[in-house]
């Protein structure tokens, strides 16, 4: 019979080896995936129909292995840019509003960043978050088609945007962090790429239509969102979240203004004023590093007016309408 220490390092060495077996189908996938142009790195790789960069590429693998839900785990799924900053905010503040006074929270000390992780960007096996208290709250940027099976069955919220706000949100962000040794990204190149949806994570409409259908088939599983509902109407929206996230706002709270509160709190107003906010870097991974006031830049519908022509506009708006036909879904606002 094995001991336990002799148990552990069997454990062990089997994830070692499942681990360099991930390794090794990774080094092997990137030879042989289509490849486009990144807006970040040099390159993206089409992975089961998406696009995503090297390090992603290989996250997503080892989570497809490492992985582990609990029921009660809940996860923010977007694409980037699309409100996720603003959506965690929310979220933690929702679910932790009995453990912070409004006057002295959590998010005045801590970036919305640091609420809860972005599975994206967590080397496996390293952490297995084991060590969160439930209902433990994650982030991705994965489409609903490449997440690890387990986690499908667990709730969703899910936040989408105007393409075109999307567009140039994301050209602005990655213009920033792309790597130096890489001529700049014209505004013009992004365009090209986001309307062939060759874009991290895209493209972008498939990644919309993934979380819209599942959201149809199980609308108690997944809360579908839109950026331009949570601006024009933030305390209708809140309401549904929390009682999505099994929090709703009991009358006396409403009563006491709590809903407006959290409102308040995780405004673009106040989160971009905070010198949390202001200062310093967010890391991503190993490589990536965002500053942290890059997170907060305009926070408005429609900013898109100022960078495209109306050429640009009228195709994405066709793009986008043609993708979605039938699906039951507009995603391009006509404000
Ligand atoms: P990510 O993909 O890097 O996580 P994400 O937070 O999804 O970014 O999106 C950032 C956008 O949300 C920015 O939009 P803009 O470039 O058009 O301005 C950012 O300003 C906006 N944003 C951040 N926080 C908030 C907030 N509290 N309310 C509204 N918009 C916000």
């Amino acid at each position: 019979m094995l001991s336990s220490q002799s148990l552990s390092i069997t454990n062990e060495s089997k994830q070692d080896s499942e681990y360099n077996k991930i390794c090794e189908d990774y080094k092997h996938m990137l030879k042989t995936l289509p490849k486009g142009n990144g807006w970040r790195v040099q390159h993206l790789y089409n992975y089961n129909g998406f696009w995503l960069d090297s390090d992603t590429l290989k996250t997503n693998m080892i989570l497809n292995t490492y992985f582990k839900t609990q029921p009660t785990d809940i996860f923010l799924a977007s694409f980037m840019k699309t409100g996720t900053t603003w959506l965690k905010a929310l979220m933690f503040s929702i679910i932790n509003r009995h453990r912070y006074t409004f006057s002295d929270h959590y998010l005045h000390h801590h970036g919305p960043q640091s609420t809860f992780p972005l599975i994206d960007s967590e080397i496996y096996p390293v952490n297995d978050f084991t060590h969160i208290n439930a209902p433990r709250l994650f982030a991705t940027h994965y489409a609903r088609d490449i997440l690890p099976l387990c986690m499908t069955s667990c709730k969703f919220v899910y936040i989408c945007r105007d393409p075109k706000d999307v567009l140039t949100s994301k050209w602005i962000f990655m213009s920033k962090l792309r790597s130096k040794d890489l001529t700049p990204l014209l505004l013009g190149e992004a365009f090209e790429l986001f309307c062939q949806g060759v874009s991290e994570y895209g493209p972008y409409w498939e990644h919309v239509l993934s979380y819209w259908r599942a959201s149809l088939e199980s609308p108690d599983k997944i809360l579908f969102m839109k950026y331009e509902d949570m601006k024009k109407q933030p305390k209708v929206e809140l309401k549904k979240l929390a009682a999505f996230l099994g929090n709703p706002f009991t009358l006396e709270e409403v009563e006491k203004g709590v809903v407006e509160e959290i409102v308040r709190l995780c405004s673009f107003e106040n989160l971009s004023k905070l010198e949390v906010n202001k200062k310093g870097v967010e890391r991503f991974g190993k490589l990536v590093e965002v500053e942290k006031r890059d997170f907060f830049r305009k926070g408005e519908i429609g900013d898109w007016r100022n960078y495209l022509s109306k050429e640009m506009k009228d195709r994405i708006d066709g793009i986008f309408d043609e993708k979605l036909k039938g699906s039951g879904l507009v995603l391009t606002s006509r404000d």
